[in-house]
């Protein structure tokens, strides 16, 4: 059967002279048959004219062929939830998982000392900085460097998609399409885990998830009607090469099982 890749992204140039820049609006990825590209590309246009981001007055849709034999299908990561009764204490609860999934690669490294007590004060800072960029950061838990090749684009995990997904949805289901992104992501070489607040003001929701933790939703992590969203790809370079990583998050076509 042939597969299709289909990516879109829009944007908005916000700001005058100097200052001008390029604001993203919206961006989806999707891996269909033949027979759905027409119906989920006119979906993907109608998606980023329609976003509560802004009206955009970039929209680029790219259409590729995929061969079924470079296709990798992995089985979703395993969800739970975690209710808070604000957004302040889900962002306490983010942290406090991240945290476990780092210090699990830190084993002989007590609880409270060097790199991952440095870390754990770095990463509301680390999160504040993600919030400008169209992608992840890719931060290095052995070294506490940034991987990313463009720090102001980020590193974005691309050619994936629901196995046996045939809807053309126009208005975006925040979870089905953020456990296909865990999930590819949780895959790759090195990842230890990721953090996720989305950027669109209305969805307050965002996750923690790794292949140990699985994914976890936690219901409440920023105020509703902020604007302000983004994702940190916890790596570790003793783990695996920095290339291979970004290799596998933007070049491999995964799908995800997600019938359990
Ligand atoms: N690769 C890397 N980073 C990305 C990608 C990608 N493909 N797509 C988005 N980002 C970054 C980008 O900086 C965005 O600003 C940020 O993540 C948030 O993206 O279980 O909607 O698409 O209900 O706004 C979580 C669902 C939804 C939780 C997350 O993210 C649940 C969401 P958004
Ligand atoms: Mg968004």
């Amino acid at each position: 059967m042939d597969y299709y890749s289909l990516k879109m992204r829009a944007s908005q140039q916000i700001g005058e002279g100097d200052q001008k820049r390029e604001q993203h609006i919206s961006g989806a990825e999707r891996i269909v048959s033949r027979e759905a590209v027409e119906a989920v590309c006119s979906a993907m246009a109608r998606r980023a004219l329609t976003h509560s981001k802004g009206d955009p007055d970039f929209i680029n849709i790219k259409i590729e062929k995929v061969c079924e034999k470079d296709i990798q299908i992995l089985k979703a990561l395993p969800v739970t939830r975690v209710d808070v009764d604000s957004w302040q204490q889900g962002l306490d609860k983010a942290f406090e998982l991240i945290d476990k999934a780092v210090f699990s690669c830190h084993p002989r490294e007590g609880e409270n000392t060097g790199s991952l007590k440095d870390f754990r004060k770095k990463l509301p800072e680390l999160l504040r900085e993600t919030f400008p960029m169209r992608g992840a950061m890719l931060y290095d838990i052995a070294t506490g460097e940034r991987l990313e090749p463009n720090h102001e684009r980020g590193v974005r995990a691309t050619y994936m998609d629901a196995l046996r997904s045939s809807d053309v949805d126009s208005q975006k289901n925040h979870f089905n399409e953020a456990i296909v992104l865990a999930t590819k992501v949780a895959n790759a070489p090195g990842m230890v885990a990721e953090l996720c607040i989305s950027d669109d003001p209305e969805y307050v929701t965002g996750y923690v998830a790794s292949k140990e933790l699985g994914y976890v939703r936690i219901m409440k992590m920023k105020e509703m009607g902020d604007e302000n969203g983004g994702r940190i790809f916890l790596f570790d370079s003793r783990k695996a090469k920095a290339e291979e990583c970004i290799e596998y998050l933007q070049k491999k076509k995964v799908l995800v099982d997600t019938q359990l």
